[in-house]
């Protein structure tokens, strides 16, 4: 049964701005012919601002090529991939005269996209994840859903000022970053400061506790699709 829609409100939603439709855009994951699954994919975004090429092997060893003019954004993705157990490879050139802020939010715009795209259905997956990694005196809380649904949740305060690298590197970006990546490969994510003094190590806990949360994740363990709709 259809509800009926009073005309105010429809024209409400005809105003939205059109919605990402993950599930549609999902293909049924690949196989190669000794049945392993191939979760991996290669896209090019670019814009006025950046020109960004990202490849992505989900079940990969780690290797990561990062290449962003953003030494301490290198230093991150490198976390993101290695302890994420996936390859990595990261091509972008971005306005950095302006400052970092686009290429940062470009790259996770494109590496959700990509991510998004070796998943495929996501047909077998754990889904669910949480992790939890400290890096000496820094601890930061992350779970994870890939649920096909854009979610994020981030509560990180930086005690003080702290611009890291040459060209800088805000710390506010990662919240930007991580929103992007989430917005445009569907996941629910949550990320919580547990405590933490050291700017450097605070950032580093975000993307090694994401990168552990994500592996396991993404980890099959069935042939069936983890979700009583039938799709995620
Ligand atoms: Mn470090």
């Amino acid at each position: 049964m259809s509800r009926p829609v009073i005309g105010r409100l429809s024209a409400a939603i005809d105003n939205d701005p059109p919605r990402p439709t993950f599930n549609e855009q999902a293909a049924p994951m690949s196989t190669a012919s000794n049945g392993q699954p191939v979760r991996t994919a290669t896209e090019r975004r670019t814009t006025g601002e950046t020109d960004i090429t990202i490849t992505v092997d989900v079940d990969g060893t780690g290797a990561v090529s990062a290449s962003t003019g953003i030494p301490f954004f290198d230093h991150m993705l490198d976390q993101l991939g290695r302890h994420g157990g996936m390859d990595l490879t990261v091509d972008a050139t971005g306005d950095l005269t302006v400052d970092a802020h686009h290429t940062v939010e470009d790259t996770g715009i494109l590496l959700g996209k990509t991510l998004g795209k070796a998943l495929g259905d996501k047909r077998g997956v754990r889904r669910f994840s949480s992790a939890s990694v400290p890096l000496d005196e820094a601890l930061v809380d992350v779970s994870i859903d890939l649920s096909g649904r854009p979610f994020l949740y981030y509560d990180v305060e930086f005690p003080g000022e702290k611009i890291l690298g040459d060209p800088p590197f805000d710390p506010q970006l990662i919240e930007e970053f991580w929103r992007a990546v989430v917005t445009s490969a569907g996941i629910t994510l949550h990320v919580s400061l547990v405590r933490g003094r050291n700017t450097h190590h605070i950032v580093e806990s975000i993307f090694k506790s994401i990168a552990r949360a994500l592996r396991d994740a993404v980890r099959l363990e069935s042939d069936a699709m983890p979700s009583t709709k039938g799709t995620l």
